[in-house]
């Protein structure tokens, strides 16, 4: 099965379907659980009322996130299975970027869906993936929800967390790390608890971190102003504003 789909490139929702399509055809490889499909759906209505850009405060926050992890000890990517399908071969570029570990974590957690998304993103040029060990917890969740990898997110200071559960994004942010969230909703729970939320569809949001890490490698100076300088509730207001007053023309 081909993962990408006969859309012309002239159809004006051209980038919207096709990124259906990642997600449906995620569904069908067994890497994306169906309630993903809602949670794309939702996320597509508040990009839509961004103007699906990305807004200069959203570059801010990948800025100070590409910061963040490439000043971490020991930074992890968390993958579930909407960024898998969405971003798979970017997240790895990503992760070779920063020197970030890349670990399976599900909300909807089975054994073959773990194993799904570490072969495809090892298929994408992923190296080691982490998640399959499941000998660590993060506390205070109900059960296969918290399963981590004790030397992966377990011992990590920073984590992205993109399209996180707001339970989950807590219990992270408890648990003292650096968190950084990608999502469309400003007002989620995950986005209000992160340290950087970037509101900003993670098809575009993923790409732009590992260019702003990419600029600011061997830059600690720079790497410290990009992390100082942000403003998490800043950020999440000039997303809600802008939602609230875009100009849809
Ligand atoms: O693969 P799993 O089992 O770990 O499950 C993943 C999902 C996403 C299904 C699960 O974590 C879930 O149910 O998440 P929620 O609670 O629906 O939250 C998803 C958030 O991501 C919502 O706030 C959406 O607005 C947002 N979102 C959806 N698509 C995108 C997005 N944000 C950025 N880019 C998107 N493409």
């Amino acid at each position: 099965m081909s993962d990408e789909v006969e859309v012309p490139e002239s159809h004006p929702r051209y980038e919207s379907l096709l990124t259906r399509h990642r997600i449906e055809a995620g569904v069908d490889r067994g890497i994306t659980s169906r309630q993903g499909l809602i949670a794309q759906g939702r996320g597509e209505a508040y990009d839509y009322l961004l103007g699906e850009r990305t807004t200069d405060s959203a570059d801010r926050a990948a800025r100070a996130a590409a910061a963040h992890l490439l000043l971490a000890d020991h930074a992890v990517i968390s993958v579930n299975g909407n960024a898998a399908a969405l971003v798979p071969g970017e997240l790895v570029e990503l992760a070779d970027a920063t020197g970030a570990d890349l670990e399976v974590n599900l909300f909807n957690r089975t054994e073959e869906r773990m194993r799904a998304i570490a072969d495809y993103l090892r298929e994408h040029g992923a190296t080691d993936v982490r998640g399959l060990e499941a000998d660590g917890r993060i506390p205070g969740l109900d059960h296969e929800r918290a399963t981590v990898d004790a030397d992966g997110i377990g011992d990590a200071d920073v984590v992205l967390v993109p399209l996180e559960d707001g339970d989950r994004a807590e219990a992270l942010g408890e648990m003292g790390k650096t968190e950084l969230v990608v999502d469309l909703n400003p007002l989620s729970r995950s986005a209000q608890v992160a340290t950087v939320p970037i509101v900003d569809n993670i098809v575009r949001a993923i790409p732009n971190v590992t260019d702003h890490a990419r600029d600011l490698a061997g830059a600690p100076d720079a790497q410290r102003e990009a992390v100082d300088s942000f403003d998490a509730d800043e950020a999440l207001a000039a997303a809600e504003r802008a939602i609230r007053e875009g100009d849809l023309g």
